[in-house]
C-alpha cells in the first residue's frame, strides 16, 4: 500500500467527543500492551504516529488516524488491564460501545492476541459482540518475531482451536520484522476498497 498521507484526525477521550465521518474504519482492539499502536505505526511506516510504550495502558482514548484521505484506523484503548480502576474500565467500555454503535462505521475490526497465551474470555466475548453487529473481524497473533520457529505451528493450532467456534481467520504478524503485514493490508483493502483511489 502506498501511504500518501497519515495523520491524527481525532482523539476521543469521552463518548461526546466521537464524531461521525464518511470514511470506512478499521478498528484495532486487544489487551493492553499487545501491540496495537505499534502495529498501526508499522502499517503506516511511521515511527511514532500512534504512541507506544512498554507500560501497559498507554492508549487511554480512541485515536483516529486518517489514511490517504480515504479511510480511518481507530486505535482503541486496551482491555483487560488490571491496574486501571473499575470505574475507568467501565468508562472505556462505554466509549468503545458508543463508537461501535455509530451506524456508518466502523466496517471491520482487527483483534490482536498474544499467541503465547490461551485466548481469553475477553477476546471471545468481543468476537461475539462483533458477530452480533455483522462486523468483519481478523485475529492477529502479535510479536510473532518472539515466537521460536519450533513452537510456531503448535502455537498457531492451539489458538485456532480455541477460536474454532468463530468464523475468523488467524494471522501471525510482527511489527518489528514486518512479517504478515502484506496479508493484513489485503484484509484492510478488501474492507475499504470502494473508497480507495485507483493508484493505491
Ligand atoms: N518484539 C516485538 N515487540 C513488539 C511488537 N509490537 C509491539 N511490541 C512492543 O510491545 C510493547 C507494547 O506495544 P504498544 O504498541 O504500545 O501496545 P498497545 O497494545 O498499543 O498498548 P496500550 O496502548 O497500552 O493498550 C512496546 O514495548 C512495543 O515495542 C512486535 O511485533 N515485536
Ligand atoms: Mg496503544
Amino acid at each position: 500500500m502506498l501511504i500518501r498521507s497519515a495523520e491524527l484526525h481525532l482523539a476521543a477521550h469521552t463518548p461526546e467527543q466521537l464524531k461521525r465521518d464518511d470514511t470506512p474504519h478499521i478498528a484495532f482492539a486487544g489487551r493492553s500492551n499487545v501491540g496495537k499502536s505499534s502495529l498501526i505505526n508499522a502499517l503506516l511506516k511511521r515511527k511514532n504516529l500512534a504512541r507506544t510504550s512498554s507500560t501497559p495502558g498507554k492508549t487511554r482514548a480512541i485515536f483516529f488516524f486518517r489514511v490517504n484521505d480515504a479511510f480511518t484506523f481507530a486505535d482503541l484503548p486496551g482491555y483487560g488491564y488490571a491496574k486501571i480502576s473499575k470505574g475507568e474500565r467501565q468508562f472505556f467500555r462505554v466509549l468503545v460501545d458508543r463508537y461501535f454503535e455509530f451506524p456508518d462505521n466502523p466496517k471491520a475490526c482487527v483483534i490482536l492476541i498474544d499467541p503465547r497465551r490461551p485466548v481469553g474470555e475477553e477476546e471471545l466475548s468481543f468476537l461475539a459482540y462483533l458477530t452480533n453487529r455483522n462486523m468483519k473481524a481478523l485475529i492477529i497473533m502479535t510479536k510473532w518475531d518472539r515466537v521460536k520457529a519450533a513452537q510456531r505451528v503448535k502455537m498457531r493450532r492451539a489458538r485456532e482451536l480455541e477460536l474454532a467456534a468463530h468464523p475468523v481467520k488467524v494471522l501471525p504478524v510482527s511489527s518489528k520484522t514486518g512479517e504478515g503485514l502484506d496479508q493484513l493490508w489485503h484484509f484492510i483493502t478488501k474492507n475499504t476498497k470502494d473508497f480507495l483511489s485507483p493508484d493505491a
